[in-house]
């Protein structure tokens, strides 16, 4: 693609040569004849532009119709969604007030008319030079924001992300007194997926996952990697009920799911945890996602591919039988496996049937 000069003159016969010297040099060139149109055309006044339409420079003269050229300059440079576009301004001979006033208002360079077409051009290179760097610096930025938000295996979001968006969506819900839920996911029984077929066949079951989750989620939702093989669901405007039926559907599409991996292919389930606002114990949003995670232990300790709402009739009795409530403290992470989904020991009466989680084949 070619660079593309925003020339912004008032005056016909400027426009003309300037746009004739640089296309001729092999810029492309937008023209604005008014403060207005600079604005519009550098993407500070209707929102964003097209990629290929944002100009890369923009010559600017300083006396304008409408909007004038320190105030075209001040906007573009106050605009921190555009990219850097460097602006060097037009001023007239001598005038070293207006030289002032036009860097002081963010413009990066001044050249002074009648223009020297040489010096010009220059200006324009060494400009470029400096755009391209900084075009480079602003992608390295983009990328390593995205890389500390992602979970690498799945390319969904990481838990420190999903944590920081849950907590500013949770917010959000409270302020405008909308309906809010958080879903909890586990992969039953996943171990012997790695146990059987190999930690890379586990992998590709747990990035297939990923994108199960995804695109079952709307827009809006968040999804993200917990832990391991738990992944959490944000749904902002959705009350407990209606996540229950949600959560009901993605827990039915993993089971009619088959995971195929290099050599293989297996089908698993999940058990979900859903917890839900306005509730009167969630006011926080570590309340939140401790009553999903809760619901979560009662879903795998009643049998696993199960959802089970936090507080439901269900949640009580088995979260009282088990000592496993909602302010039970932290005491059964000291006493169970990974502290978070205690198993009773194998051979127990309440030991995990392994066939009991698989999907029934169809
Ligand atoms: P449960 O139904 O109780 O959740 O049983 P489970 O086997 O899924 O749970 P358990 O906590 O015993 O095992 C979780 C397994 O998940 C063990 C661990 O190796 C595996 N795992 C966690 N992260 C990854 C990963 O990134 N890749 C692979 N391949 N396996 C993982
Ligand atoms: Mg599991
Ligand atoms: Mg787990």
């Amino acid at each position: 693609m070619r660079t593309q000069i925003l020339i912004v003159d008032d005056h016909p016969d400027n426009v003309d040569l300037l746009r004739d010297r640089l296309e001729a040099r092999g810029y492309a060139t937008i023209v604005a004849r008014d403060g207005e149109e600079a604005l519009r055309a550098a993407g500070a006044l209707d929102g964003p532009l097209a990629p290929d339409a944002i100009p890369d420079l923009i010559l600017l003269d300083v006396m304008l119709p409408k909007v004038d050229g320190r105030e075209v300059a001040r906007r573009i440079k106050a605009d921190r969604s555009l990219p850097f576009m460097p602006i060097i301004m037009q001023t007239a001979l001598d005038s070293t007030e207006s030289k002032v006033e036009g860097l002081d208002a963010g413009a990066d360079d001044y050249i002074t008319k009648p223009i020297n077409f040489a010096e010009l051009e220059a200006r324009l290179r060494s400009w470029l030079r400096i755009k391209s760097l900084q075009d480079e610096v602003e992608r390295q930025s983009r990328e390593i924001l995205r890389i500390s938000q992602t979970d690498a295996l799945t390319e969904i979001d990481n838990r420190r992300y999903l944590e920081e968006r849950l907590r500013e969506a949770f917010e959000h819900a409270k302020r405008m007194h909308e309906p809010f839920a958080c879903l909890m996911c586990d992969l039953d029984l996943f171990k012997s997926v790695n146990d059987n077929h190999g930690h890379q066949a586990g992998d590709v079951v747990l990035k297939q996952l990923a994108q199960l989750l995804r695109s079952e989620a709307r827009e809006i939702d968040r999804v993200g990697r917990y832990g391991g093989e738990e992944f959490m669901l944000i749904l902002p405007g959705t009350s407990a009920e209606a996540a229950m039926r949600f959560a009901d559907r993605v827990r039915n599409a993993v089971a009619q799911r088959t995971f195929s991996f290099d050599g293989g292919s297996v089908q698993r389930t999940i058990s979900c945890g859903v917890a839900g606002w306005p509730h009167p114990r969630i006011s926080h949003v570590d309340e939140l996602v401790r009553a999903a995670d809760d619901a979560l232990y009662v879903a795998k300790e009643t049998g696993r591919n199960r959802v089970v709402r936090y507080d439901s009739p269900e949640f009580t009795i088995h979260a009282k039988t088990s000592g496993h409530q909602a302010d039970d403290g932290d005491e059964r992470r000291t006493e169970h496996d990974d502290g978070r989904h205690p198993r009773p020991a194998p051979g127990s009466a309440h030991a995990p049937d392994p066939n009991r989680g698989a999907p029934a084949r169809a």
